[in-house]
């Protein structure tokens, strides 16, 4: 084949998955209702890549909540404690969220994307078997409709390096071999199903997550290569450059390899001989950012890697899942911005229209090439691309400004000001979003409402919130964020240099959407945009009020960002409004001031080779953002989501006041790694967990503060829950930090 994408998003083009999922989970339709959304989203996006003119079309990358809890499926290795659970598609979703007996599978984010799978989990006991009703299915459905199908699987190496070990087993890849074993089996029964390629996804071949990668590489693709009855099998990596998986997987039997020329390199194809009896899928769209591809400079590159492959089809560098479905359903773009845009649907046209040149020729489809040249050539001359005061500013800036007093001093000045009890109470800063806030927002966006009618009434959310606050008891309070629908788009609305978008969501996890923003231009902030909130919060209480802002890294983590300077170019332009908000707060006589760095570990690069120069940049953009207020304003930073053993170092130099942190299942390894590094400043380890409507007892709350005194002197602890309030409910919270508060006094006195 010529002409494919890797794969495709499938929450529906306007949500319907979303909204199909979420009324089952409610009981409000059967699972025959849910089907059949399901059925015509999948046969609506098999019909616009056939429409699109591609020749080879990915099926199974259709996922009811997550491709990585479908490998499990398909493996048979769900964790045995959903076994009890009958029918098939409760147990799947029991898996994916828990259920009144049961917790679900871990989430965690895939590579260095914004988008979460579930954790399979591996143990000594673990026995794989194959289960490939679905992906069987998913290839019936697009045979019959006429599609030249290639179903897609995540890979043996991929799905047990992703996994994690329980019940005391080694690392899962040991069970490699006996995996593999299951993949033979798969391979023959797609066979039989009349399958004419596979498609197996080793994205983790572009990493250094596990040593041997290559070799392991090399030994299973050999295997399942030698298979006598099997479909051509093309193992696609991607997020990347495949290093040295490339001449391992080269070197076996397998037809095709899918390579990621977006960031990974042509010399890498050109430094393998053996690809020239290869089928490589050039991933030269990109699959996860939103940019127009420069098709002359596309077909440039394709014709390098023509002459030292065997054939070449073109593709997007990975599954699309990652971008939105189209451009043509955002309306109020400038034309010169929106020629500069490309989404799902506009990269399928790019990927025919470059595949079409190599076989005829440019000058058969020179209209699009003329079209896309001209539309880019007004982004190299626009205006909001180069604002000079943005630009001296960041050359002026030196270690001196991302620098602050000494830490103990600053911790001096601070107790003296804000007067705090030891072990002192806080939350992360968002309360929930009831019903109420939601409705606001909507009717303003709709006009039912004006500016006025909305600013009473997120007023009067923010006088209850300080209000129930006051009451619970707890010292540095919030204004509860009711005006925020989300911590990265909300600023992003304001400032210059981002496009915020109506329609353009993109799956982060399950039913969950975001829409992130689209960073375009120089950033510049022209208003303050958090400090009218948060005084007025400050105004109706004497205990301190925290200012919240979110951090460069995670602005830029959670955004499409520019591709024409490094991300730390972007990341400091950012941090430089971050820090005139924080200095107009402190003016305000704001003392406390958050900025919330959750994506920092998130933007880690894949390769060891690749990890200091990310940390040292945005660790520095973080620190250009804080580093401008006087010392005797305490910033706060919260981190979330995440493993920190490796950005351990990292959480230390951002030199934050309080670092609060989402450690509610294991508070004291983070407690001493963070001692191990020499750590001294402030620390609240998350002592209970909002992802669940559990409310935690005193007892456990003191339990946990009392292991957390073992590590941190009560002079340094501080007491939070992990994260943010607002996926929950009001009287669960109420109810949770009311405890909280209780066991923060009790442990007081305790400590006499
Ligand atoms: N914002 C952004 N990215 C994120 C998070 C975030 N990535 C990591 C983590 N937090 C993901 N968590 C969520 C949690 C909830 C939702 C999305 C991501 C969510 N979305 C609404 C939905 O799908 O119904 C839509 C929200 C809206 O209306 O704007 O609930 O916090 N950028
Ligand atoms: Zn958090």
């Amino acid at each position: 084949f010529t002409t494919t994408v890797l794969g495709t998003a499938r929450i529906g083009r306007n949500r319907e998955l979303k909204r199909a999922t979420e009324s089952y989970w409610a009981g409000r339709i059967d699972a025959a209702a849910l089907h059949d959304v399901a059925a015509t989203i999948r046969r609506d996006t098999t019909a616009d890549l056939i429409a699109a003119g591609l020749d080879s079309i990915p099926v199974n990358t259709f996922s009811y909540y997550d491709q990585m809890l479908d490998t499990a499926v398909l493996l048979g290795a769900l964790p045995p404690r959903y076994d009890d659970i009958a029918d098939d598609l409760d147990r799947y979703f029991a898996a994916a969220r828990g259920n009144a007996d049961v917790t679900p599978m871990e989430m965690t984010k895939w590579f260095d994307t914004n988008y979460h799978y579930l954790v399979p989990e591996i143990g000594p006991e673990t026995t794989f078997a194959l289960h490939p009703e679905k992906v069987l299915a998913e290839l019936a459905e697009a045979v019959a409709q006429g599609a030249p199908a290639r179903p897609v699987v995540i890979g043996p190496i991929t799905f047990l390096a992703l996994a994690k070990a329980v019940d005391g087993g080694a690392a899962p890849l040991g069970q490699l071999d006996e995996l593999v074993g299951v993949y033979e089996e798969l391979l023959a029964r797609l066979a039989d199903a009349g399958a004419d390629w596979v498609q197996i996804d080793e994205p983790v071949l572009v990493t250094d997550f596990a040593e041997g990668l290559p070799g392991l590489a090399a030994s299973v693709y050999q295997r399942l290569g030698e298979l006598s009855a099997r479909p051509k099998i093309l193992v696609a990596t991607y997020f990347g450059d495949a290093g040295a998986s490339l001449a391992a997987l080269a070197g076996t039997p397998v037809e095709g390899i899918a390579v990621d020329l977006v960031r990974g390199s042509v010399e890498s194809v050109a430094a393998v001989p053996a690809l020239a009896r290869k089928l490589v899928v050039a991933g030269i769209v990109n699959g996860r950012n939103v940019w127009r591809t420069d098709l002359d400079a596309a077909l440039a590159t394709l014709g390098t890697v023509l002459g030292s492959v065997g054939s070449l089809a073109v593709s997007t560098s990975c599954s699309t899942l990652h971008v939105p479905y189209a451009l043509t359903a955002e309306e109020g773009i400038d034309d010169n911005l929106r020629g500069w845009l490309a989404f799902a649907d506009e990269k399928f046209t790019e990927v025919a229209t470059l595949a079409a040149a190599l076989r005829d020729g440019r000058e058969a489809v020179a209209d699009r090439f003329e079209a896309s040249a001209a539309a880019l050539a007004t982004r190299a001359d626009d205006p909001r691309l180069n604002n000079t005061s943005v630009r001296e500013r960041l050359t002026a800036i030196t270690t001196a400004d991302i620098t602050r007093g000494d830490a103990a001093q600053r911790a001096a000045e601070q107790r003296a000001r804000l007067d705090l009890p030891e072990l002192p109470t806080t939350t992360i800063g968002s309360y929930p979003q009831t019903g109420d806030i939601r409705k606001a927002r909507a009717d303003l966006r709709a006009g039912r409402i004006d500016d006025a009618q909305y600013l009473t009434q997120m007023r009067q959310e923010i006088a209850d919130v300080i209000a129930l606050q006051e009451k619970i008891g707890l010292d540095v309070l919030v204004h509860g964020e009711p005006e925020r629908n989300d911590m990265v788009q909300y600023f992003a609305e304001q400032l210059d240099g981002f496009l915020s978008t109506q329609n353009a969501w993109v799956q982060s996890y399950g039913s969950r959407c975001v829409r992130p923003p689209i960073l375009f231009g120089d950033v510049v902030r022209t208003a303050p945009m958090t400090v009218d909130w948060i005084t007025y919060a400050q105004s109706l209480t004497d205990k301190p009020v925290k200012g919240m802002l979110t951090g460069p890294v995670t602005i830029l983590a959670w955004s499409f960002v520019r591709d024409d300077q490094p991300r730390s170019a972007s990341a400091f332009q950012i941090a430089l409004a971050i820090r005139d908000e924080t200095v107009d707060l402190e003016q305000a006589g704001i003392g406390i001031i958050q900025v919330d760095e959750p994506a920092l570990r998130e933007l880690l690069p894949l390769r060891d080779a690749d990890k200091a120069a990310y940390l040292k940049w945005a660790v520095d953009a973080f620190r250009l953002s804080t580093s401008g207020v006087d010392d005797g304003t305490q910033v706060h930073t919260h981190l979330c989501y995440s493993e920190f053993g490796e950005v351990i170092g990292a959480i230390a130099e951002l030199d934050a006041d309080v670092t609060s942190i989402e450690a509610a299942r294991s508070a004291m390894e983070v407690l001493d790694d963070l001692n191990a590094i020499g750590f001294s400043n402030g620390v609240g380890p998350g002592v209970y967990d909002i992802h669940s409507p559990r409310v935690p007892s005193t007892d456990e709350i003191v339990e946990s503060l009392r292991a957390a005194l073992k590590a941190v002197p009560a002079q340094r602890l501080w007491v939070n829950p992990d994260c943010g309030l607002k996926t929950r409910g009001t009287a669960e919270t109420v109810a949770s930090l009311n405890n909280l508060v209780a066991a923060a006094r009790s442990a007081r006195e305790s400590l006499g």
